[in-house]
């Protein structure tokens, strides 16, 4: 298996680290956004709209989406369930990725896209769109901080995909000055242990 991804961005550390989790052995192919290495006519043959990660089969075949990746990887490698055992705990994981995902990944995405020099002439800018998307995160920790005072994990009291997704999305807010405080979300830093001393976080 051949994963184009890029070492800094989020939804492709998503797919290292469930791979790293799975102990799935695959080889990688650094595709730079800093370069637009993603939006040559090379690397839309494998996604023709530009994003990362993808997955490449060794019989050629392309998967694009850090969930669907995930997902077919959960399938062929089935241990560690990273997914849910039964219906209840599968849907509990869904929806607590889900929430990760949009409450979390994609509104710390924005900050970033829309407020940082990185993304200063790449893309149309909306400033006042990325301040408004980090009071959304801000309000979001507050209540993901009263979450995390009843259970160790994301979804439950053990670690699954949705601890993942939440763990790339706080990391990704370091360049947008989103951190965790030890004093208003003691639960969330203590999560934050948990889930950043596993070998995995380093992938
Ligand atoms: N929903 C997609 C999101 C993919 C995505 O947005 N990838 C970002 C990197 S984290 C990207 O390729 N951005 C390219 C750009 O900003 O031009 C997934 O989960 O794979």
């Amino acid at each position: 298996m051949l994963l184009y991804h890029d070492p800094r961005a989020p939804n492709p550390r998503r797919v290292r680290v469930f791979l790293a989790e799975k102990g799935v052995a695959y080889d990688t192919i650094e595709v730079l956004i800093a370069d637009k290495a993603h939006q040559t006519p090379e690397f839309r043959k494998k996604n023709p709209i530009a994003l990362l990660p993808v997955l490449e089969l060794a019989d050629g075949r392309v998967l694009r989406e850090s969930m669907a990746i995930c997902r077919y990887i959960e399938e062929t490698q089935p241990g560690p369930n990273l997914f849910g055992e039964d219906p209840w705990e599968r849907a509990q994981i869904e929806m607590w990725n889900r929430h990760a995902e949009l409450e979390l990944l994609w509104p710390i995405s924005q900050v970033f896209r829309n407020t940082s020099k990185f993304y200063e002439g790449r893309i149309k800018q909306c400033p006042d769109f990325g301040q408004q998307m980090r009071e959304h995160v801000t309000e979001r920790l507050a209540w993901l901080e009263g979450e995390l005072g009843k259970r160790s994990f994301m979804a439950g009291d053990r670690y699954t995909v949705a601890d993942i997704t939440a763990l790339c999305a706080i990391d990704f807010g370091k360049p947008s000055q989103i951190r965790l405080s030890a004093e208003l979300h003691p639960n969330l830093t203590a999560w934050y242990s948990r889930v950043a001393e596993r070998p995995s976080a380093k992938a």
